[in-house]
């Protein structure tokens, strides 16, 4: 799946990925998380004592912690960005950070988001084939975060939009796509089945318990998902450490 200068990101492809997502300072907004300490070195510590192996960050965070970061560590740059003070009617995100710029930072992957169904979709779609071009020659892998944002199915976590968009990142080049949990596992084996490349869950905003959140976890496991890229779920409740630590104990069993 991967050149041999990615051994790391290969390597925790190949057994199943756990990595902390942590760009919401810049789509939610620190506004939206009161009360909770959201510096980069923060993040990066629950990572790493909860047992994650990897994380994704904007490039301005990574400055802060890269030379934290342990060598089996992934880091992932994520070189898209909107923020939640534009009108949400069309949805984007426009490139901030470049791929040349990721790869000095020590990315071992780039994460991309693509709203798919958005009135801007064709202009997400230019930038990606530009990002993908240089991924290639810098033979660094792309995490598609593939979102759907469709007129046609009101609600994002419309099962049938989310098979849509993952599938889509498949056929588009994404070595990895990374979306959206349905809810339950009937339809998210669907979306599994449909996305021939390896699979990666968002956490989702916080559920209302962590039972809840950890049978969510277990149910994508059991279908087939490859891993998690977890943020609120884990960095904003108490006891992320061992929260993280319990995901990866159910993980274990698959
Ligand atoms: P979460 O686990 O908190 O859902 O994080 C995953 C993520 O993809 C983040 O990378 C991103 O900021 C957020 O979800 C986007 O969620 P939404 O599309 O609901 O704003």
């Amino acid at each position: 799946m991967f050149d041999k200068k990615k051994e790391r990101m290969k390597k925790i492809m190949n057994d199943k990925a756990l990595l902390i997502a942590f760009d919401h300072a810049v789509e939610h907004g620190p506004i939206a998380y009161e009360n909770i300490d959201l510096h980069p070195t923060r993040i990066l510590k629950i990572a790493l004592d909860g047992g994650a192996n990897g994380i994704i960050l904007h490039s301005g965070a990574a400055k802060i912690v890269k030379d934290y970061i342990p060598k089996n560590f992934a880091l992932v740059i994520k070189l898209t960005a909107r923020t939640s003070l534009v009108n949400d009617k069309n949805m984007i995100q426009s490139i901030v950070t470049t791929v040349d710029e990721a790869a000095k930072l020590g990315a071992d992957a780039v994460a991309f988001t693509i709203y798919l169904g958005s009135e801007m979709e064709y202009y997400m779609f230019e930038q990606f084939s530009q990002v993908k071009k240089r991924c290639i020659e810098l033979e660094l892998p792309i995490i598609g975060f593939m979102y759907p944002r469709s007129p046609k199915y009101k609600n994002k976590y419309d099962a049938k939009a989310i098979e849509y968009a993952a599938r889509v990142g498949a056929e588009i080049g994404c070595d990895i796509v990374k979306t959206y949990y349905t809810g339950n596992k009937q339809t998210f084996s669907k979306v599994i089945k449909n996305c021939f490349v390896p699979l990666l869950v968002a956490g989702g905003p916080e559920a209302k318990t962590k039972e809840e959140f950890l049978t969510n976890i277990q149910d994508a496991l059991s279908v087939g998902a490859r891993g998690f890229a977890l943020g609120r779920n884990i960095w904003s409740r108490d006891g992320s450490v061992e929260l993280l630590k319990q995901v990866k104990s159910v993980m274990s069993r698959f």
